[in-house]
């Protein structure tokens, strides 16, 4: 949901349940956006991820009602309002994607057993939209954590986030993995989450002192963006099959030097991406573990350069926007395109101080193809979701 400027969404939301219901809200829960800073498309091969959640937050104001409906109004979209029956939930043919989001988690945690009664819900945000820094898993979180705090009862977090994938696999259309849902409800501030997407151990590393987070939205709609997703799925899923494992987590050295080669190129080009991606993000978490920004900002580039050669996620536009914010931060630290591809973000992890020389170069250097200026959000690392009040 977008922001309006001065308010926070905390304020948007406790103010539009009021308009909208009458009354004041109950509870209100919040839940973050997350960037990627390293391991793409990894999760869905049950590899390594290194997120962090940042501080862009959607919020929930909620309120229960004492039948089975549940009203929502989406205050940053024209202050929509939708309506549904608990027990309907799973039925989102003719509701808005972003309504279908609020129904998939009713449905997920209503068909898990847990109470789910009807209830007014008011939801404002301020994570960009469509720049692939996760507002739909912040918007899942935030409406389970709200569902949770009107109901009573509580959901550990990676449960939580298991149940948004599935909202989002199920009821939203897309087949993603949980990457971006844990990243949401695990978020630790001033850490990294190194997320082992088998066994979904999180292990939240701080980052190294002085370290800016700068995620720089490069304004290129991420087009073909489901389509092309989905088909590296299938390519990944390929690569596994043609090599007799069950995902590509599960390919060493013997076994790629053995049989890599038996691969269809491109399929084979996919697998590289994952396999070493996988690998640079345990080498990221040793390194940042020592605050060695220099060789986290060196494993960033090559993560740029095998998603744009083998996996081929990224276009043009990014790829110069992020060399060109690399020239900046030289080899003090790193650069990269961040999430699914096709547009979206650049993350870039540089000592504070050459903050205003990035802003000044990206302002500088910097239009999309639509000759949009790009935005640069200086992120802190966050919190995962939780109950504000
Ligand atoms: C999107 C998906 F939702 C995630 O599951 C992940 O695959 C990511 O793209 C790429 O790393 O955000």
């Amino acid at each position: 949901m977008t922001s309006t400027p001065q308010t926070t969404p905390r304020e948007r939301a406790a103010r539009g349940f009021l308009r909208a219901f009458g009354t004041e809200a109950q509870r209100l829960s919040r839940a973050p956006a997350r960037v990627n800073l390293i391991g793409e498309h990894t999760d869905y091969n049950e590899g390594f991820a290194m997120p962090c959640a940042i501080d862009r937050d959607t919020v929930v104001a909620a309120a229960p009602r004492d039948d089975d409906v549940v009203e929502v109004l989406a205050c940053d979209i024209g202050e929509s309002l939708g309506r549904f029956r608990v027990g309907d939930a799973a039925d989102v043919s003719g509701s808005p994607q972003w309504l279908r989001y609020v129904q998939g988690m009713v449905a997920v945690l209503k068909a898990q057993g847990l109470a789910v009664g009807g209830a007014q819900l008011a939801i404002a945000g301020n994570v960009p939209q469509g720049a692939g820094l996760s507002s739909s898993a912040s918007l899942e979180m935030a409406v389970g954590q709200a569902l949770a705090a009107l109901n009573g009862w509580q959901l550990a977090p990676k449960a939580m986030a298991l149940a948004g994938q599935k909202a989002e696999n199920v009821y939203a259309g897309c087949q993603c993995g949980v990457l971006d849902q844990m990243s949401s409800a695990l978020g630790v501030d001033g850490h990294a989450l190194l997320l082992d997407c088998r066994s979904l151990d999180v292990q939240p590393i701080p980052l190294p002192e002085g370290t800016a987070v700068l995620v720089i939205d490069s304004k290129i709609q991420r087009g073909l963006v489901d389509s092309e997703y989905n088909l590296r799925r299938q390519q990944c899923e390929a690569a596994a099959a043609g090599l007799g494992v069950k995902a590509l987590r599960d390919v060493d050295d013997a076994l790629w030097s053995r049989r890599g080669g038996e691969l269809d190129l491109v399929v084979r080009r996919r697998a590289r991406h994952i396999i070493s991606d996988s690998r640079r993000c345990e080498l990221m978490a040793v390194a940042m573990a020592r605050g060695d920004l220099r060789e986290m900002g060196r494993l960033m580039r090559e993560s740029h350069w095998s998603m744009r050669d083998d996996f081929e996620i990224t276009v043009p536009a990014i790829d110069a926007l992020a060399a060109r914010v690399q020239d900046v931060i030289g080899d003090a630290g790193g650069a990269r395109m961040t999430g699914g591809g096709f547009g979206g973000c650049v993350i870039a992890l540089a000592p504070v101080g050459l903050v205003d020389e990035v802003r000044s170069a990206v302002a500088m250097d910097y239009r999309s193809p639509d000759g949009r200026e790009a935005e640069v959000h200086v992120c802190a690392a966050s919190g995962g979701a939780g109950v504000l009040a």
